[in-house]
């Protein structure tokens, strides 16, 4: 179904690109990336999820990046080797309902540019997981406290989450140390 409010084909800030990921143990995580889909336009964003599978509709072990046009979504990328992401766990009891919503939601805010000056996001991820999804936002300098909290807020504010659902923030290079000690 195309969504209701159609404001022409307003071209966006940023050019986008949507990324899939498929767990497949047999090659490195970053093989398992793919480019899919590139937008730079509202009309093309509505088409772009008309064409692609809703996220409830993913196995488990799939992820959607939807990052700015040039960053690969991953930490080694130079846009966000010196940044981090805010995480929004989701429960599976509420998936049907809520993670595709919440997942539109987010992309749709983020297009807008609502979350803070632009240039500090990199992109969005949703991850298809067995007990909870994730819905994350990837921003480019973890460091900048200020703009890290503010973007926080306004992603509360912004899916209308309940003042006690915490999102947690990670730096990308604390989980690429954990992810390190993990292999050792
Ligand atoms: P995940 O898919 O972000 O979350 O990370 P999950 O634990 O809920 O499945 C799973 C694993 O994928 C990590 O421990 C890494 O081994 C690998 N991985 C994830 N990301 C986002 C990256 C990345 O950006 N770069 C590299 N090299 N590996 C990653």
């Amino acid at each position: 179904a195309r969504h209701p409010l159609q404001y022409g084909n307003l071209v966006l800030q940023d050019s986008w690109t949507l990324w899939f990921h498929q767990r497949d143990r047999s090659r490195s995580w970053a093989d398992n990336l793919r480019a899919l889909i590139n937008f730079s336009t509202i009309e093309e964003f509505w088409d772009m999820l008309n064409i692609v599978l809703p996220a409830s509709h993913l196995l488990v072990g799939s992820d959607y990046c939807v990052f700015k046009e040039g960053i690969v979504p991953m930490w080694e990328d130079k846009a966000n080797r010196r940044g981090g992401r805010w995480v929004l766990k989701l429960p599976r009891g509420d998936r049907a309902r809520t993670l595709d919503t919440m997942w539109e939601e987010t992309l749709i805010a983020m297009l807008d540019g609502m979350f803070s000056n632009s240039t500090d996001i990199c992109g969005a991820v949703l991850n298809v997981r067995g007990r909870f999804d994730k819905i994350s936002l990837w921003v480019k300098d973890s460091s900048n406290k200020q703009s890290v909290l503010a973007i926080g807020w306004n992603l509360k504010e912004c899916l209308c989450l309940d003042p006690d659902i915490e999102l947690q923030f990670e730096a990308h290079i604390d989980a690429m140390m954990k992810d390190t000690d993990n292999r050792q």
